[in-house]
């Protein structure tokens, strides 16, 4: 039925004969035009069936928590696409509601011949499009355009760590570590009216939590992106040595593009892989961009306490209970971490840059969940706080990524057991003294008091 796109990214929610009716790709994850297979096998069935092709997105009220700081990196992106869109003659129509409420209608309305959508392991977004295909009766096809390797094909089940799932994927990557095709203009024209958004007022009126401010550091969108790409090519040659370094800028920055989908892991991982980036290094950010992320997918797709204490594996769950009423020299609030009011200037440092940036460094991410779990009363406790916290705070947050993250540092979740101590059990444990003995501690704590609030 298609040429370009691999069909071991499709799975078929429901089937049926595709009639010769509008093509409908209802944009979720990945907020892009360009590298997008999800749209470019939309396009791919439009052009078979000489049908016009449109793009939907349903705005959410109230996602995960999130506020203006991540509606407004969204939505700015969302602006971008729309324009990209229209010179491609596609229709680019915003919903705003509840999903499974909007896309129903919208499919109704518009006589749509195929729901084509994105891939995401979340549990809210495996739950709007059960309910959109039980409301719905037209075919619903799902392409896994945010992974090199799909998350369904890489593994049936839950991977136990890293070592377990690199070799499956890359059995695959020399099959689907593949250029992308261009995205056509799009030869059939979606006829019906169709309202431009007022990007600007949207943004300003869109009804959310607007107690955590946008940042300006970064800009969002596809264009930004891709720069944010380049730059980071032309001197990530020692990415290796400074990845882990807080009090060095030597991660690549393109966390918020990957979690909104603005830029695909797969023309990242291309363009490194072809760069002049030092061996060492391409090889541990390519480690990190798609084993690392990929298992946060299978992680997410395959067990669905992934933001609870059940989630953890059973020799985590067992040495924390066994803990749990250890003496704990510290215990803080929710509202004493979120206003960085702890005994322990590095994690204070940790969560100021989280709070006014909306970007903690990937290494201080480890120390900062961890310390949590040691200054609470429980595993439970601490999992809520960390969530809630980065999901707040971080422009990357309510992602894979961060669940596991989180589950990593608190619950053992793709880690093996280490030698038995308070508090965590045999839960790894990460230290200030450790901290110390890695990267310049007072530097990087500097450098967050000079940072001006926002
Ligand atoms: P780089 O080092 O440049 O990595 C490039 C890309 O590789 C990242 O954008 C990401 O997609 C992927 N990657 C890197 N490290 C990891 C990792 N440990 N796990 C999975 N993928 C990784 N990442 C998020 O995207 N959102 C989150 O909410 C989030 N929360 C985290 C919470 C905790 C407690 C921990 C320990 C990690 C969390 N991470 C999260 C993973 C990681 O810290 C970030 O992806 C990374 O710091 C993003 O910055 P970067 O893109 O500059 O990183
Ligand atoms: N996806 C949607 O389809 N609709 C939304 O309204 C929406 C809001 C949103 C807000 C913050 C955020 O971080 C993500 C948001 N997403 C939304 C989902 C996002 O595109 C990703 O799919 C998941 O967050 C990561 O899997």
């Amino acid at each position: 039925m298609h040429k370009t796109v691999d069909r071991r990214r499709i799975t078929i929610i429901r089937g049926g004969e595709l009639t010769g009716r509008t093509v409908l790709y209802w944009m979720s994850r990945d907020q892009r035009v360009t590298d997008n297979w999800a749209l470019l096998y939309a396009q791919d069935v439009a052009i078979k069936l000489k049908q016009p092709l449109i793009v939907m997105f349903s705005l959410a009220p109230a996602f995960l928590g999130a506020t203006i700081r991540q509606y407004g990196f969204m939505l700015r992106g969302l602006h971008d696409v729309a324009q990209k869109l229209h010179r491609k003659n596609i229709p680019f129509i915003l919903l705003f509601g509840q999903p499974s409420d909007e896309v129903p209608a919208f499919v109704s309305k518009h006589n749509i011949g195929l729901i084509v959508t994105d891939f995401d392991p979340l549990r809210i977004k495996l739950l709007w499009k059960e309910q959109v295909s039980r409301l719905v009766v037209t075919p619903f096809h799902e392409v896994d355009a945010h992974n090199v390797v799909p998350c369904r094909l890489a593994s049936a089940k839950q991977e136990y760590a890293a070592y377990t799932i690199r070799p499956k994927i890359n059995r695959l990557l020399g099959d689907l570590l593949t250029p992308f095709s261009t995205l056509k203009k799009h030869p059939y024209n979606f006829t019906e009216r169709t309202e431009d958004v007022n990007w600007p007022e949207l943004i300003a009126k869109v009804p959310v939590d607007r107690s955590v401010q946008e940042v300006s550091w970064i800009v969002p969108g596809e264009n930004a992106a891709l720069a944010a790409l380049r730059s980071f090519i032309a001197d990530g040659s020692d990415y290796a040595e400074k990845r882990n370094d807080p009090a060095k800028n030597g991660q690549s920055g393109l966390s918020p593009y990957l979690h909104f989908g603005q830029i695909s892991a797969q023309r990242v991982a291309l363009e490194v892989m072809r760069s002049k980036v030092k061996k060492a290094s391409r090889d541990a950010f390519l480690e990190e961009l798609i084993i690392r992320r990929e298992l946060a997918d299978n992680f997410c797709l395959h067990n669905s306490s992934y933001d609870s204490f059940d989630g953890f594996p059973k020799w985590a769950q067992t040495t924390l209970m066994k803990h749990l009423k250890d003496r704990r020299e510290y215990t803080y609030s929710l509202s004493d971490f979120e206003q960085a009011k702890t005994h322990d200037d590095l994690w204070n440092a940790a969560q100021r840059e989280m709070v006014i940036r909306g970007k903690m460094h990937g290494y201080m991410r480890m120390y900062w969940a961890k310390k949590i779990l040691e200054w609470t009363r429980s595993a439970k406790e601490a999992l809520e706080i960390a969530i809630m916290l980065n999901d707040r705070y971080e422009l990357d947050g309510r992602d894979p990524n961060g669940y596991a993250g989180i589950a990593w540092s608190i619950g053992g979740v793709h880690d093996r057991a280490w030698g038995e101590r308070p508090i965590f059990g045999k839960v790894r444990y990460m230290s200030y003294k450790g901290c110390r003995s890695k990267f310049d501690v007072p530097r990087y704590i500097k450098q967050i008091a000079d940072l001006k609030d926002l």
